[in-house]
């Protein structure tokens, strides 16, 4: 058996990172991790996000975050995603997943098609094989979608102070980003779970500890103890 490719998704500020880390912990801490490793089933958790999960992305990320003089236009930005996640895919995801890896990733295809598609207006189908290029058919076996308010979303990353390239993008573009999550969570059922991301940081984490016990269960069987919370 090969590994595991869980995706955290959603727009700004929907606590992404902070429950993704939480999942990690979880996943150590509950003793999923030693029951896992026992077995021979998983050997680690790693973690890694979109853009910027390799040396070549990290490059990529910050062309595609920081603002610049000159305006990057939506295909060549989307270009860009794409690259990064050829690279990521080839070079990290599938060498983890053979290594029998539990992937936690912040953000992957559903953000291209929610930020460039329903955000940028570009053409979805166009997406969709771009997306398959890149990825070779890697689909995650999870996405958790955060869902949260645009407003709320972006009050919170405001707090942090300089908003970077896309998060400078009008709040109808980011609306739209939004929407799109929803429409793709609603094509998806089994792949996306939606998350109440409205909730305080422990509510929203408790979400994601029962989808992630129950899809643990189905991949691995029951591990008869019962996981610490
Ligand atoms: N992008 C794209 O356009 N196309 C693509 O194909 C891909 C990406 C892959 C990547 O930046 C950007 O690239 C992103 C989409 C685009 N757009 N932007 N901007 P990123 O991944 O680094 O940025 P982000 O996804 O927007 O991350 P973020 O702003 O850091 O949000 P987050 O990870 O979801 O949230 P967080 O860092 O965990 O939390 C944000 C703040 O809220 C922080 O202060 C927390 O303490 C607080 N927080 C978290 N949870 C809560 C709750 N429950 N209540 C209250 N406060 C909370």
């Amino acid at each position: 058996m090969v590994g595991r490719f869980i995706v955290f998704e959603g727009v700004e500020g929907g606590g992404k990172t902070t429950q993704l880390e939480r999942s990690r912990q979880w996943l150590i801490e509950s003793g999923w991790l030693t029951f896992l490793q026992s077995n021979g089933w998983v050997q680690q958790i790693v973690v890694t996000r979109e853009p910027g999960g390799t040396d070549l992305g990290r490059g990529l990320r910050q062309l595609l975050l920081d603002s610049t003089p000159e305006p990057i236009q939506d295909r060549a930005e989307l270009l860009l995603y794409a690259a990064d996640r050829a690279q990521h895919v080839e070079g990290f995801l599938r060498p983890h997943l053979a290594e029998k890896s539990l992937i936690l990733c912040d953000r992957y295809t559903d953000s291209t098609l929610a930020y460039q598609g329903y955000g940028r207006g570009l053409d979805p189908i166009l997406i969709e094989q771009l997306n398959q290029i890149a990825t070779q058919g890697l689909q995650s076996d999870l996405t958790l979608w955060l869902d949260l308010d645009v407003k709320t979303g972006l009050a919170r990353t405001r707090q942090r102070g300089k908003a970077d390239r896309i998060e400078q993008a009008d709040f109808d573009f980011h609306k739209r980003v939004q929407q799109g999550f929803m429409a793709l969570a609603q094509t998806h059922p089994h792949r996306i779970a939606k998350i109440n991301a409205t909730q305080p940081e422990a509510a929203v984490f408790q979400e994601i500890q029962v989808i992630l016990s129950d899809r643990l269960i189905q991949w691995y069987g029951n591990p008869h103890f019962s996981p610490a919370t």
